[in-house]
């Protein structure tokens, strides 16, 4: 269902209203009293590719508190690009939280893709009988346009989520290097610095992958964001190291579903088609990763490293340590106690409302 021209005016609106309240210090109604009242929160935007992980992510960042968002973009990489928009919209109005959706351009994508049966995984949540049904997403005419659009509006730095193939953020930063000072910082899912990765695609002669997925899809988008750090960009990177220790099981599963919240509700709902996934050992909280490393660092063993990505041949995405760049990435390595992480994780999920 491709995204109709004419909601454009109707997100552009949403922009100028959201830019409005920023400038006149009003941060509080649209996004509802429930989101962290009485707390500073963090301006925030959302970019992420549309798998089920992604969606646990948003609603790990709304369900915090913390943050003020400002705007869900999506990119090619794991999800299909218009269930990922529809998706995302039906969430966002099942919470009533008003705010610009948009997709990338069809033809902004890295050279790589994911595997198609996993592509498929998330276009169930679509379907969901607990969201409501949405006529057409909001898009203000790409992903592009609406990160720069929200970055020029907001009269202090936003902090991105990144939980796709950063095919987008390159793209912005391409477009408009000035913009740079408009980020905050840039909390990224993605890479494998000290583990083995998970595309097989690119694998070491005896089988090993080399590289993680977000960054095997778009490889060079990859190094062009990294070497951003150069240029004084704050990256915080959630690699497959932290990820491989935040295992959801199924007792994890259980509780969710045994959960009577909104936020728990969806969340089974969201998982339920990947439950013998979860059941095998095989699903991680990888995106949600990004929001635990920008929310609660202190939970995870972090390290600052100097980083780029390989951006071609056999082991194209791998990530490693780069001697020649001289800024560093902070990097999360590890979870201190992996039990209160996803106790966590769990606890903002059932801390979603539909007021929120
Ligand atoms: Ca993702």
């Amino acid at each position: 269902m491709p995204a109709p021209a004419n909601f454009s005016p109707l997100a552009r609106v949403l922009v100028a209203y959201r830019a409005a309240q920023v400038a006149s210090g009003v941060l509080v109604l649209l996004l509802g009293l429930g989101c962290g009242a009485g707390r500073e929160r963090i301006p925030v935007i959302f970019d992420h590719d549309g798998a089920t992980d992604d969606y646990l992510a948003l609603l790990m960042l709304v369900g915090s508190g913390r943050c003020d968002l400002r705007g869900v973009t999506v990119s090619y990489g794991l999800g299909h690009r218009n269930s990922a928009l529809t998706a995302t919209s039906m969430i966002l109005h099942s919470l009533g939280l008003q705010v610009p959706v948009a997709a990338h351009a069809p033809a902004l994508r890295g050279p790589n893709s994911f595997p198609d049966d996993w592509r498929d995984m998330s276009d169930q949540v679509i379907g969901l009988p607990i969201l409501p049904h949405v006529d057409a997403p909001f898009d203000s005419g790409g992903s592009a346009a609406l990160l720069i659009e929200l970055l020029d509006d907001s009269e202090t730095p936003v902090t991105l989520i990144v939980t796709e193939p950063l095919t987008n953020v390159a793209d912005l930063i391409a477009q408009r290097p000035d913009l740079l000072a408009k980020i905050d910082r840039l909390v990224v899912m993605g890479g494998a610095l000290d583990v083995p990765g998970n595309a097989l695609a690119a694998s070491s002669a005896d089988g090993i992958a080399l590289a993680e997925y977000n960054f095997y899809v778009d490889p060079v988008s990859a190094d062009r964001v990294l070497e951003a750090a150069e240029r004084g960009l704050d990256i915080v990177l959630a690699p497959l190291d932290v990820t491989n220790e935040l295992q959801l099981t199924a007792n994890w599963l259980q509780r969710l579903q045994r959960t009577e919240s909104f936020g728990a509700r969806l969340a089974a709902g969201i998982l339920a088609g990947v439950e013998p996934t979860v059941a095998a050992g095989e699903y991680y909280l990888w995106d949600g990763a990004a929001v635990l490393a920008l929310l609660s660092p202190e939970s995870m063993h972090m390290k600052e490293v100097a980083l780029s990505v390989e951006r071609e041949g056999p082991g194209q995405g791998r990530l490693r340590r780069d001697p020649s760049r001289t800024a560093t990435v902070k990097v999360a390595t590890g979870v201190i106690e992996k039990n209160q992480v996803l106790d966590t994780a769990l606890r903002w999920i059932s801390d979603v409302h539909p007021e929120h």
